[in-house]
């Protein structure tokens, strides 16, 4: 009932209003896409591949000195008001990390792997026609706006040393083209899918967050990517303010990861410009970086091609040695890593700070 009046009564129309922590960033991408693409690396002040929950350490950091200038977080669990999200990381710690990010002058963005409500098994168990059932007049929804309401508690807990929101990308439902997820391309329509990422939206957006830029993920296809088939699932311009892609290298193939990745962020960049939005590589890597220039003959190339806002480079996992995909203190590609962040068209903390919108 609240988000019936609520929603009856708020215009949720052009997300990113004037004025707000959203938009601030917004217009703080906007200028800082021209001076270089921001290096991002996922829970990398939560851990590293020998540590982990060890307050200001960072396996870029301890590479080349600063910090990236986008630190990517998860919220899965927060759905079920648990401690810890899927990997482990307390929230209260996230939180601080998200902070000191912040404060640091650097970029926050959140993605989220929720538990699928059906088999109770975790975001990989795609069955159970979950989508369906959580929305609005599914016999779900009401567990569905219990997770937001946390979802959202938790985005609005999130301010600085005075007390203001401090500004996020939420990255939710990515890779919806993939089959793997439980809101992925085999468990649920595109029209459904929409529907799922528009409340999402409208009910964080009536809680009065205006704090979130929207980013819209696909993942890599299967096949050539064309505008078509990027926007299959796409909630519309109201919803979305960032067009992402995530592209993986899958094998030794260089070229092969330079060729589809080229494809992809093509398409999102051009999209991106058509509707005034921004545009990143929101999640790329090449599981152990078995190639020790990855970072300068693979990435950079790419990034140099586009203009985009950021890179995210997925995480280091402590617990998992096969599970890593930016540089760490000893691995061969470190000392590449040193050059692609000393390299004129990367940023990294340091660099962003003193850019204000
Ligand atoms: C995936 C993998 C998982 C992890 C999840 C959320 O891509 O890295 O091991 O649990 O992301 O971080």
């Amino acid at each position: 009932m609240f988000f019936a009046t609520v929603l009856a009564v708020t215009v949720l129309c052009a997300v990113a209003k004037d004025g707000t922590p959203a938009a601030g960033l917004k217009a703080r991408m906007e200028r800082l896409k021209w001076s270089g693409v921001m290096v991002g690396h996922q829970d990398d002040t939560m851990y590293g591949i020998s540590w982990k929950y060890e307050a200001g350490r960072s396996d870029v950091k301890e590479v080349c000195g600063d910090y990236p200038a986008v630190i990517g977080f998860d919220l899965g669990g927060i759905e079920h008001a648990r401690g810890r999200n899927l990997d482990g990381v307390p929230f209260a710690l996230m939180r601080d990390g998200i902070r000191a990010q912040h404060a640091r002058g650097g970029i926050v963005t959140l993605s989220w792997h929720p538990d699928n409500p059906v088999t109770g098994g975790n975001s990989w168990d795609a069955g159970g026609n979950a989508v369906r059932r959580m929305l609005p007049h599914g016999d779900l929804s009401s567990v569905f706006d219990e997770w937001l309401e946390r979802v959202a508690a938790f985005i609005a807990s999130l301010t600085d040393s005075e007390g203001h929101r401090i500004p996020v990308i939420f990255r939710p439902w990515h890779e919806m083209n993939g089959a793997w997820f439980w809101w992925g391309r085999d468990s649920c329509t595109p029209e459904e899918y929409r529907r799922l990422y528009r409340h999402t939206h409208d009910v964080l957006t009536a809680y009065g967050l205006d704090n979130i830029l929207w980013a819209y993920s696909p993942n890599m296809c299967d096949g050539t990517p064309t505008e078509e088939s990027y926007l299959m699932f796409y909630p519309g311009d109201r919803y979305v303010d960032l067009f992402g892609t995530d592209v993986y290298q899958q094998s030794a193939d260089n070229a092969a990861y330079l060729d589809a990745a080229r494809k992809e962020l093509g398409v999102a960049v051009s999209v991106a410009r058509r509707r005034g939005k921004l545009a990143a590589l929101t999640e790329t890597g090449h599981r152990g970086v078995p190639y020790a220039k990855w970072f300068t003959e693979c990435l950079l190339p790419l990034l140099e091609d586009y203009t985009i806002s950021y890179v995210l480079l997925w995480r280091n996992a402590w617990d998992n040695p096969e599970e890593n995909f930016c540089a760490a203190p000893g691995k061969s590609s470190a000392p590449d890593f040193v050059k692609f962040h000393d390299h004129a068209s990367t940023l990294f903390a340091d660099d962003v700070a003193g850019v204000s919108e």
